[in-house]
């Protein structure tokens, strides 16, 4: 039955992120967010812990990254929409602005701080946030930040562990318990793990059914 179950999501995973994904929005401040509609989930890292690529690789396209990418919207969270046009929308997707990057001065910090404290404590269709960490470089302290933030904010989230094929099987089992560990006393923190790569696919269509399985739930 349980088994049965975890196929159909699988199933529901790989029919949403098959139809069409658009930009919607972009938002530079919470007071400028697009009007509530379906679920959300959004996604949130480090400078090049692998978004862009898990956004490509989870939807099919190139589409994600290039809008993120654009000059201008790298400090912003773009909205993404899944299911087609307004009416016909399912899921949403957010990108939110990689953080921990050295170079960026201190205003910046500060507005970055501010959008996303306003989103996550705001935002009523927020199912989740994926937290994505370096599976080489495990958890930093802008991580501990960031999971700090979404506690507070009691915004549940879930760590997506990325780069998997740069990894020995060994060295991802260690990698998963110490994630296992660092998340155990956090509690909004989901604790199932998923360990993805862009590159190789590996964990992709299991996100992609946890995605669903979670909007089916938000649903009901
Ligand atoms: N080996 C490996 N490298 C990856 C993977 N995903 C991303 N990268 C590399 O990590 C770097 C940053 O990736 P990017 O997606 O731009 O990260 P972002 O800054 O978080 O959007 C690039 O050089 C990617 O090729 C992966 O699954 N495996
Ligand atoms: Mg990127």
């Amino acid at each position: 039955m349980q088994e049965a179950a975890e196929t159909d999501f699988a199933e529901q995973g790989r029919l949403l992120f098959a139809g069409p994904c658009d930009f919607i929005f972009a938002s530079a401040k919470a007071s400028d967010l697009p009007p509530l509609g379906p679920p959300e989930v959004a996604f949130a890292g480090r400078s090049n812990v692998g978004k862009s690529s898990l956004l490509n690789a989870l939807t099919n396209r190139k589409t994600l990254a290039r809008v993120s990418n654009t000059p201008g919207r790298t400090q912003q969270l773009n909205f993404f929409a899944l299911g087609g046009a307004p009416g016909a929308e399912r899921l949403r997707l957010v990108d939110m602005p990689g953080y921990g990057y050295a170079a960026v001065g201190k205003e910046k910090v500060a507005s970055w701080s501010q959008l996303m404290r306003d989103y996550l404590r705001g935002r009523a269709s927020l199912a989740r946030v994926f937290v994505l960490i370096d599976g080489r470089r495990g958890v930093k302290p802008s991580d501990e930040e960031m999971f700090d933030l979404l506690d507070q904010s009691a915004v549940s989230y879930q760590v997506i562990l990325t780069k998997r094929d740069e990894l020995k099987a060994a060295e991802r089992n260690e990698v998963l318990a110490r994630m296992t560990k660092a998340l155990e006393k956090r509690p909004a923190a989901f604790p199932e793990i998923i360990f993805t790569s862009a590159h190789s696919g590996e964990g992709i269509a299991e996100l992609r059914g946890s995605i669903a399985k979670l909007i089916a739930e938000r649903n009901a």
